[in-house]
């Protein structure tokens, strides 16, 4: 039976920084994973910290929305068969270096801050994903 889902991606500043959007872009198009909408942005640290609140009581968190309103960042809606997990699997591992050969996080990942991507992990938080970015 078909699943076609949504899934919110992001290319994080890391990445964005050393010109790796299209090579991305580029996997996830190979992988069937359509790019349905893609802005690039820069957002505040506020807006991060409100981005990644499911984190706040973790010893990175402040850490982690310095990094992401560091610079700028594309966001995209992918949409194909089971995107969500099919998303999470061409990301790889949090950390590069547990991740997979020819994951996006092994290809391009510096280190579990610097992991160049994010993906939603969930149809709750993906709905929830998207929406911050996406709607009005
Ligand atoms: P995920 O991005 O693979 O879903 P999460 O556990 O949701 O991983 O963590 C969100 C982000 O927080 C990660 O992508 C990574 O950049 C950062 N992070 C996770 N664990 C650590 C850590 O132990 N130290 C520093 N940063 C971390
Ligand atoms: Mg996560």
């Amino acid at each position: 039976m078909s699943n076609k889902e949504q899934t919110l991606s992001i290319i994080k500043p890391d990445a964005v920084e050393r010109d790796l959007i299209e090579e991305i872009k580029n996997i996830f198009i190979q992988n069937k994973l359509a790019i349905k909408d893609s802005k690039k942005i820069h957002i505040s640290k506020d807006e991060a910290a409100d981005f990644y609140k499911v984190h706040q009581s973790k010893p990175f968190y402040n850490d982690l929305c310095s990094y992401l309103s560091s610079g700028p960042i594309v966001v995209m809606i992918l949409e194909g068969e089971n995107a969500i997990s099919l998303n999470r699997k061409i990301m790889g591992a949090t950390d590069p270096k547990n991740a997979d050969e020819n994951t996006i996080r092994k290809l391009y990942g510096i280190s579990i801050d610097k992991n160049s991507v994010h993906g939603s992990d969930s149809q709750t938080n993906a709905k929830k994903e998207i929406d911050f970015f996406f709607k009005n």
